[in-house]
């Protein structure tokens, strides 16, 4: 065995070879999801960049085809970029992705089509010579100008679409209108933009639902207090995607965040770790939005040629606007269950100031676990210090790690953990008493995580807006051997840390529960699974005969 494949994940979406990053364009067809991605074929580095193509009857397990767009006409020669997918009425998809035309980066905007609408695989796709459909005009830098969203169908008549950008320091998303899909015009105004922001890539705009847990279609159209609009920019600045709740006013083409969002920087995420180019789609079969990302490696470039391949895609999560109204909730999809293997419960355990327990009997390099935890009181709760950042929980969780004793916490799962503990990825809660509430901070924890140097090992961590007054946090982590994907208090706050153990690999890697604050706390519910691995198949295009 090649000791770097220790780092492939089990469950997770990957190649056995060469480099991913974006995902693109997913969609369902006939019986099928698509996800398409950013891939070079020929290496583990970024680089030659084409449409990967695989497809999923469960979005757990996947066929991978030949790669559906690539660099060939004089609009996409230097690059085939992020894009959305579309299915026009009469279900016929269509994608929008981004060409890069010469050594200077400059960025346009293409379609492409299928070759046969009666295969369900899409394998082959046409750029007519039409393209491309939009460039940028003298106002506009030609080289942030990309990543078209997926279009959504206005009251108007008029198909409307997304391109990211920047003018000078501040992100923008450009709004095109189309009748017929073919030709676009720019609208006077942005749909949105943002000072201080820097390019804004791979931006997603969708309607959620206020009632009910169903996803909707980017196109629907309801009553304005029915829903809400969510916008997600991906910060080139920082690599993390930022998002909004606000409310799309139609007839103007016009995006206002509610009053109580940050934009920018200091706003929402979907997740506090590993976590970019977010892509979601409406799933029309079991009426959800799914959603997608790249997960980047942590390691050195050096190791991702030794092992060959770079890059996986989070496990898709589905996207509902939590009941409170002020933040989304994300949650694996449910087919994810269907790789579940043995299991491991506890119950009603108690857990006193520096205690462990472990979690014996499942493989836990490759598991899927979900934990409640509780506490009797909060009085014990560290004083928040209102001179800390209220926006920068890393900066925190890189000071009071989970070794620093606590009040009620720290508490929490120590995943991937060597038997002696040289090595450990904790993910955990710990409470804080502000003035008139309590603040709750999540972390992900990779400074521990390998004994390897050279590698970056952040202290992941978001707060987590929740209500204690039923004194109980719950936590699902998904450890996959070089990934663990966690969700907070029913998937409020999600944090993605990529993680090289050298020890605490296979059958060696070791899962706790754990506190290290003076109040006791109850597991109360602990159930943890040995995962299966999915399977990722290569399609040969020879060996199938439409
Ligand atoms: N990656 C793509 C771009 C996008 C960036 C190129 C985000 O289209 O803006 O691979 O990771």
């Amino acid at each position: 065995v090649n000791v770097k494949q220790v780092y492939r994940t089990g469950f997770h979406f990957h190649l056995e070879k060469n480099w991913i990053n974006d995902p693109n364009g997913p969609l369902y067809y006939k019986g099928f999801y698509h996800l398409f991605y950013q891939y070079n074929p020929e290496g583990a580095v970024w680089r030659n960049i084409v449409w990967g193509h695989s497809v999923s009857k469960d979005l757990i397990n996947w066929k991978k085809l030949e790669p559906a767009i690539f660099p060939s006409k004089t609009f996409d020669k230097y690059g085939c970029w992020s894009g959305s997918a579309t299915v026009l009425p009469g279900n016929k998809p269509i994608i929008l992705y981004t060409g890069v035309v010469d050594e200077n980066i400059t960025e346009v905007q293409n379609y492409a089509v299928p070759a046969d609408y009666s295969d369900p695989y899409l394998r082959k796709w046409i750029k007519p010579d039409n393209n491309p459909l939009i460039v940028a005009d003298e106002s506009m830098n030609t080289t942030a100008f990309r990543d078209p969203t997926t279009a959504w169908l206005g009251q108007d008549g008029r198909w409307k679409i997304l391109v990211g950008g920047r003018r000078k320091h501040r992100g923008i998303v450009f709004l095109y209108r189309s009748r017929d899909f073919m030709n676009w015009v720019k609208a006077k105004h942005p749909l949105h933009s943002c000072a201080n922001t820097g390019n804004w890539e791979c931006p997603d705009f969708f309607p959620v639902s206020l009632h009910g847990t169903n996803g909707l279609d980017t196109s629907s159209l309801m009553e304005e207090n029915k829903i809400k609009h969510v916008l997600k920019v991906s910060l080139d600045e920082t690599r993390y995607d930022y998002y909004t709740l606000g409310t799309y006013f139609p007839q103007k083409d016009r995006y206002i965040p509610d009053k109580n969002m940050v934009d920018g920087l200091r706003g929402l995420r979907y997740d506090y770790g590993d976590f970019y180019a977010s892509k979601s789609f409406f799933d029309p079969i079991k009426k959800r939005r799914i959603m997608w990302a790249w997960a980047n490696e942590s390691d050195t470039v050096c190791d991702d040629l030794r092992k060959g391949w770079a890059g996986i895609q989070t496990i898709p999560r589905t996207i509902l606007i939590d009941p409170n109204g002020r933040q989304l909730l994300q949650w694996p999809v449910e087919e994810l269950e269907t790789l579940r293997r043995e299991k491991v419960e506890l119950r009603e355990k108690k857990l006193k100031k520096g205690e462990h327990v472990e979690v014996k009997g499942i493989t836990a390099a490759q598991a899927d676990v979900e934990v409640t935890f509780s506490f009797h009181c909060l009085d014990k709760a560290e004083k928040y210090d209102s001179s800390w950042d209220e926006h920068d929980a890393q900066k925190l969780c890189s000071q009071k790690g989970s070794t620093v004793q606590g009040g009620v916490g720290p508490f929490g799962l120590l995943t991937l953990a060597s038997h002696d503990l040289k090595e450990y990825t904790p993910v955990f809660f710990r409470i804080f008493k502000a003035n008139s509430k309590h603040v709750v901070l999540m972390c992900s924890d990779e400074s521990s995580s390998s004994l390897e140097e050279g590698l970056y090992k952040p202290s992941f961590a978001g707060f987590v807006d929740v209500d204690l007054t039923d004194k109980k946090l719950s936590l699902r982590s998904l450890i996959d051997h070089s990934v663990v994907e966690s969700f907070g208090a029913g998937g409020k706050t999600c944090i993605t840390s990529r993680v090289y153990p050298t020890l605490a690999i296979y059958e060696n890697a070791h899962l706790h529960a754990f506190t290290n604050g003076t109040a006791t706390i109850i597991i109360e519910k602990l159930d943890a699974w040995s995962m299966k691995s999915s399977r990722i198949m290569l399609i040969c295009m020879h060996s199938t005969t439409a």
